[in-house]
C-alpha cells in the first residue's frame, strides 16, 4: 500500500472494522480497472445533477442544465494509471495560487455521491483551516491549484475573514481519494466531492534554501521528488547546496534580492545555485577552494574583492 494513500486529510476517524466484503474488495483491488469504473460513476453523476441556486449539487428533475457541462476536466496521472479530476470554478479568487507543496488555510465539507457528508471544517479560524496540500489526497493537492487566495478582511469586532476567495466545488475519483482504504463514512473506492473555499496559501520552502518547493521542480512535472541537480541522492527540495558545489544556494543570492533565482554570473543561462562552474571559467567551483577550507566563497587570490569562484580572470 502507498504511503501517500494513508497520510491524509484529517479526519475524524472512528474505530472501524472491515466488513468481509470490504476485505474481499482489498485483497483483488485493481486500481487501472477501478480508475475506469469511477470515472463512468463520476460522469452519469454530472449528467444527472445541476447546480441550484443555493450553488448546491441538486438532481436534476426539470432540465436543469448538468454539472457535467459546467465542471472543467483535468487529466492527472498516477504511477501510470490515468484519472479525471472535474472541478468547478464558483470564483477563481484574486490571489497566490498554490502548488500541490504548499500549505493552505481552506473550508471544506466534503460528500459522497449518496450526499453523505463525511467531513468538513466551515471556519477560516479553527485548527483544521490550515493543511499542507502534500498531506492531503491527490485530488485535493492537483484541485486546488485552480483557485487562488482570497483577501484579508477585518470585520468591525476585529475578528478576520476573508474575502473574494476561490470557490468551487472538487470532484474526485476513489484514486485520487482514500482508494480501496475505508475511512469513517467513506466506503472502499468512494468517489468524493468538496465544496471549497480558499483563503490563504502559505509558500513551503522545506530547505530553507530561498527556493520555494515548488520551484524546486526544474523539469516542470509537478514532482519534486526526481529532481537532483548534483545528483547527491537529496532531491533539490530538500537540498541546501544544490548544485554540491560548497557555496550553499542561498549564498548564490549574489544581487541579495532574496531569491538565488536569476543570479547567473557567467551568463550561461544557468543560475549559479544550479552551476558547478559560476563564474565559467572551465574551473569547477568546488575546485577554486585555493585554501583548501572546504569554502570557495573566502578565496580571492588576486585580491579584487571578487572571490575566485566568481572572478573569471582568476
Ligand atoms: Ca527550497
Ligand atoms: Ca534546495
Ligand atoms: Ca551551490
Ligand atoms: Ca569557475
Amino acid at each position: 500500500m502507498k504511503l501517500k494513500y494513508i497520510f491524509l486529510l484529517l479526519l475524524t476517524v472512528a474505530i472501524f472494522s472491515c466488513s468481509d466484503d470490504d476485505e474481499d474488495e482489498k485483497d483483488n483491488h485493481d486500481p487501472v480497472a477501478q480508475a475506469i469504473i469511477d470515472d463512468e460513476l463520476l460522469v452519469e453523476f454530472l449528467q444527472t445533477h445541476y447546480l441550484n441556486t443555493d450553488k448546491r449539487v441538486d438532481t436534476i428533475l426539470n432540465n436543469e442544465i448538468p454539472l457535467y457541462d459546467q465542471v472543467e476536466i483535468e487529466d492527472v496521472t498516477i504511477d501510470e494509471i490515468k484519472y479525471k479530476l472535474y472541478y468547478y470554478t464558483d470564483f477563481k479568487g484574486l490571489g497566490n495560487s498554490p502548488s500541490r507543496y504548499d500549505s493552505i488555510q481552506s473550508t471544506y465539507q466534503g460528500f459522497l455521491l449518496d450526499s453523505t457528508k463525511f467531513d468538513e471544517n466551515l471556519s477560516f479560524t479553527s485548527s483544521k483551516s490550515w493543511l499542507s496540500l502534500r498531506s492531503t489526497i491527490l485530488g485535493w493537492q492537483f484541485g486546488f491549484p485552480f483557485y487562488q487566495e482570497g483577501e484579508v478582511v477585518i470585520f468591525p469586532d476585529e475578528s478576520f475573514g476573508y474575502e473574494n476567495t476561490g470557490k468551487g466545488i472538487l470532484f474526485m475519483p476513489s484514486g485520487l481519494a482514500y482508494g480501496n482504504n475505508p475511512r469513517g463514512l467513506i466506503p472502499v473506492n468512494g468517489i468524493l466531492y468538496f465544496y471549497i473555499e480558499l483563503g490563504a496559501v502559505r509558500f513551503i520552502d522545506t530547505d530553507n534554501d530561498l527556493v520555494i518547493d515548488s520551484k524546486e521542480d526544474l523539469d516542470g512535472d509537478n514532482d519534486i521528488l526526481n529532481d537532483d541537480t548534483d545528483e547527491d541522492g537529496v532531491p533539490n527540495y530538500a537540498d541546501i547546496d544544490d548544485d554540491g558545489d560548497r557555496v550553499l544556494t542561498r549564498d548564490e543570492d549574489i544581487n541579495n534580492d532574496g531569491s538565488p533565482i536569476f543570479d547567473d554570473t557567467d551568463g550561461d543561462g544557468i543560475y549559479n545555485y544550479l552551476d558547478n562552474d559560476d563564474d565559467g571559467d572551465g574551473k569547477l567551483t568546488i575546485d577554486e577552494d585555493a585554501d583548501g577550507d572546504g569554502d570557495p566563497t573566502n578565496d580571492d587570490t588576486d585580491n579584487d574583492g571578487i572571490p575566485n569562484y566568481l572572478d573569471s580572470d582568476s
